[in-house]
């Protein structure tokens, strides 16, 4: 079994269902500006910073506005996710998540979020989860959204472990990538194809157990 000190989770995806609500507030702001925006397009924002998935989102649609304008449309696609998750409850957690976390503390391994939204502590504290979490690293702490390593390189360093035993558990493209940057071991949560850069995917933290460490 390989020496693992560290889990490094992701918030919006992994832990949280909120990925969707992300996409229906992107969606919201595309249809306004006019254009379509599919699910499969949505793939390519996620654990990707607001500016920069709405820079994606203009090029889908072929838009140019100015900074100033840009500023606005993102305040305004974070104003409807913000209401969109004014009213979480526990039933968003998503499946095996809460258990997992748990299994990991009983075996003394470290606990870290990792994620790149400006949202994540509200969401956290709403669903009481913020002790789950030995260090919380959000993107109010970092200044590069995934693939950029910063965003579990400080959550590494933070919980005083070497990258190289640390796992990270990711739903996006970018945050395996992110993952890989940063010299760790990767478990993707989701679609195998998305997800080919993970060390292995699995489709819920439901089926994880810390047997399958032994995998990495
Ligand atoms: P906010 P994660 C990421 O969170 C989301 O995946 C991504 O869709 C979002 O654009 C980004 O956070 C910024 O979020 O607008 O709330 O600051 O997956 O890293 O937990
Ligand atoms: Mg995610």
């Amino acid at each position: 079994m390989k020496k693992i000190e560290a889990c490094i989770f992701d918030l919006d995806g992994v832990i949280v269902d909120t990925a969707k609500y992300h996409y229906m507030a992107w969606k919201k702001l595309a249809n306004e500006l006019g254009f379509e925006f599919t699910e499969e397009q949505n793939e390519k924002l996620k654990g990707v910073s607001r500016m920069d998935s709405l820079d994606i989102l203009l090029k889908f649609g072929n838009v140019n506005v100015s900074y100033e304008e840009k500023c606005l449309l993102a305040e305004k696609k974070n104003n409807w996710y913000v209401e969109f998750i004014s009213n979480i409850k526990d039933e968003d957690i998503l499946p095996g998540a809460k258990e997992f976390l748990q299994i990991v503390i009983n075996n003394n391994i470290k606990t870290a979020l990792g994620s790149v939204s400006k949202n994540a502590m509200t969401i956290l504290t709403k669903l009481g989860l913020e002790n789950y979490f030995n260090s919380i690293i959000d993107g109010n702490k970092v200044v590069n959204a995934k693939p950029n390593p910063e965003v579990f390189l400080l959550g590494a360093k933070e919980l005083n472990v070497l990258p190289k035993n640390c796992v990270v558990f990711e739903d996006a493209e970018a945050g395996i990538q992110a993952a890989v940057n940063a010299g760790m071991y990767s478990i993707g949560i989701g679609d195998r194809g998305i997800l080919s850069g993970a060390n292995f995917v699995i489709n819920s933290l439901e089926e994880m157990e810390i047997d399958k460490f032994q995998l990495l």
